[in-house]
């Protein structure tokens, strides 16, 4: 998959995603990420993005002169143009499997308190935001994006961790888990654990998986 990602703030990228999963799947080529800087697509001697709003209000937005030339620049027909704002449909696990279909993603970060929404109208294929709490640019919310794409590509993952990824929870939370030592402060591991008993075992899994998810996520169930 290629991933291209327009920012105001290149250089937040450097260091997550140059790390462990996603450094091999960068180095294995199945993911090409490119960071372009929104303002290498500005015309002007001072490199301007962002301008007034029309009709009076707090804060800039970003022009739209910059953005479509780079999307122009940047997209092939079959690329997925993606937004980031707080005013995008939440980000979950079933967006994310649906954006790895894509073999091109472009995302966009936001800035200032928003785009131009000509922007929307015309360039843009999806909007989405991470989630209900105020950053201070859709950064983050892309490296967030990538990283939760990236490990659903075909041979990201190790084989262990796709099996896994594929059985995983039916939807619940995850059930407690354990390592040794089998006493560690005078706290014990559940003797069921120990016991050998894989029927049991499996059981008792389930079984604290659904209270887990009935006590801290019941919107689940
Ligand atoms: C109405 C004023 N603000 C909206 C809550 C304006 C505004 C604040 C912060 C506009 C943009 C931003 C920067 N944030 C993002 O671009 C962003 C974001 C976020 O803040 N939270 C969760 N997901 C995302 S995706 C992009």
């Amino acid at each position: 998959m290629k991933i291209d990602v327009l920012t105001l703030f290149p250089a937040m990228f450097a260091g997550p995603l140059d790390e462990s999963i996603i450094k091999r799947a960068r180095e294995s080529g199945r993911l090409d990420l490119r960071i372009h800087n929104l303002r290498d697509y500005a015309h002007d001697r001072h490199r301007t993005v962002d301008d007034r709003p029309f009709g009076g209000g707090p804060g800039m937005l970003l022009k739209p002169e910059p953005i479509f030339e780079a999307v122009e620049g940047l997209a092939r027909d079959t690329t997925r143009v993606i937004l980031l704002s707080p005013s995008g449909r939440t980000f979950n696990q079933a967006i994310t499997r649906e954006l790895a279909g894509f073999d091109h993603l472009l995302l966009i970060s936001g800035h200032y308190e928003g785009f131009d929404e000509r922007v929307r109208e015309q360039l843009a294929d999806d909007e989405l935001s991470i989630g209900d709490y105020v950053l201070t640019n859709g950064a983050l919310p892309v490296m967030v994006i990538v990283d939760a794409v990236t490990r659903l590509l075909p041979g990201v993952l190790g084989d262990e961790e796709s099996a896994h990824e594929e059985s995983f929870n039916h939807g619940l939370l995850e059930y407690p888990q354990f390592t040794r030592p089998a006493e560690f402060r005078g706290m014990k591991v559940p003797e069921v654990l120990l016991s050998g008993n894989h029927a049991e075992i499996a059981r008792w899994r389930a079984e604290q998986a659904r209270l887990r998810t009935q006590e801290r996520r019941p919107d689940l169930l």
